[in-house]
């Protein structure tokens, strides 16, 4: 436990539950497990290693429209609103708004993770120490209570980037979205980071580095179920797999078992057959059209939408009914 002046206000986060949920997605009669389970600290570095890949556009692409059209985020925005990010914000994305809002009120990072969490706030706090830094340790798929800023909030202002939303199913992304409307509260705003629908080789290279990054962080999935779920997945008995599906529109991130072989997890024994995978990620990419009809399901009107260029990525600014 470190000293520091944030504290974390804690909420509706069951790490109980994540061995449960493991083992309901291994019992499947198509493995999956959950991107969340990606994000420990090795995986977190792997992420980061990720962004920086020749192949993995989106991060430097959202980055570069960000800082494009930063001026005008800024005025849309308005003075003293209250920054809520879902997940906990450490890159650079962030540091760009809390460096050119207008006297923000407060900037309320929300995550289950804690530590991951405390540490990221942590850090812009003392990069920031004009702006007051309220950290949430919470699930943000469920609805949660916002802390008070000392300076009264003009409006809300809910900031998802990364394209996160597209690790969501379509009915879930639906969902967060609604809970995002009822967090903005009347005035308020949601600007969201959306990758794009485009051409599945572009897709597929992002997703299958030639440095084998990506391999990498999908394979640690495994290694974090044997650390902290007493699971012996043997890694050199799984490869990593990225395909594009048209249909749903999505990348597809799969561990496929290279032999048959049997595997335990908290003493119950799972088997494979050779060629059989476990489906650990699904990244949804969106047309523009498709974005804003779930948008508006939401109670959201698209106001803005800024992109790059080719086309490969978008910052959207949506604006609540
Ligand atoms: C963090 C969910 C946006 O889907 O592109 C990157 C995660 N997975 N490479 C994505 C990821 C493999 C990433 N998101």
């Amino acid at each position: 436990m470190s000293h520091s002046a944030i504290e974390a206000h804690e909420q509706n986060a069951d790490s109980a539950a994540d061995l449960n949920e493991v083992l309901q997605g291994l019992r499947q009669p198509r493995k999956v497990l959950t991107p969340k389970f990606f994000y420990d600290e090795r995986g977190s570095l792997l992420f980061e290693q990720i962004t920086e890949l020749p192949e993995y556009y989106p991060t430097r692409t959202e980055l570069a429209i960000m800082r494009e059209n930063i001026h005008e985020i800024v005025g849309l925005i308005g003075p003293q609103a209250s920054l809520i990010e879902f997940g906990s914000g450490s890159s650079m994305k962030t540091r760009i708004l809390l460096e050119c809002l207008d006297h923000l009120a407060a900037y309320v990072p929300v995550d289950i993770s804690r530590d991951h969490l405390l540490a990221a706030a942590e850090a812009l706090a003392a990069e920031f120490p004009h702006i007051e830094v309220l950290p949430v340790v919470a699930d943000f798929t469920q609805p949660f209570d916002l802390p008070q800023p000392k300076v009264m909030p003009l409006r809300n202002i809910v900031y998802f980037p990364g394209s996160t939303i597209g690790n969501f199913m379509p009915d879930a992304a639906q969902a967060l979205l609604e809970v995002m409307y009822q967090e903005a509260k009347e005035d308020g705003a949601l600007l969201i980071g959306v990758d794009l629908k485009k051409d599945t080789a572009i897709l597929e290279r992002a997703y299958n580095d030639s440095a084998g990054v990506t391999a990498k962080f999908n394979l640690n999935m495994l290694r974090r179920l044997n650390n902290e779920f007493s699971a012996n997945f043997d890694l050199d008995k799984f490869e990593h797999r990225a395909i594009y599906k048209e249909s749903p529109g999505r990348i597809e991130m799969h561990l496929v078992s290279t032999s048959a072989q049997e595997v335990s997890v908290a003493g119950e024994v799972f088997h494979f057959g050779e060629g059989e995978s476990i489906r650990t990620e699904c990244s949804h990419k969106y047309t523009l059209e498709e974005f804003e009809a779930m948008a508006e399901r939401a109670g959201f009107s698209v106001n803005r939408v800024w992109t790059d260029p080719e086309g490969l990525f978008s910052v959207q600014y949506c604006l609540r009914l």
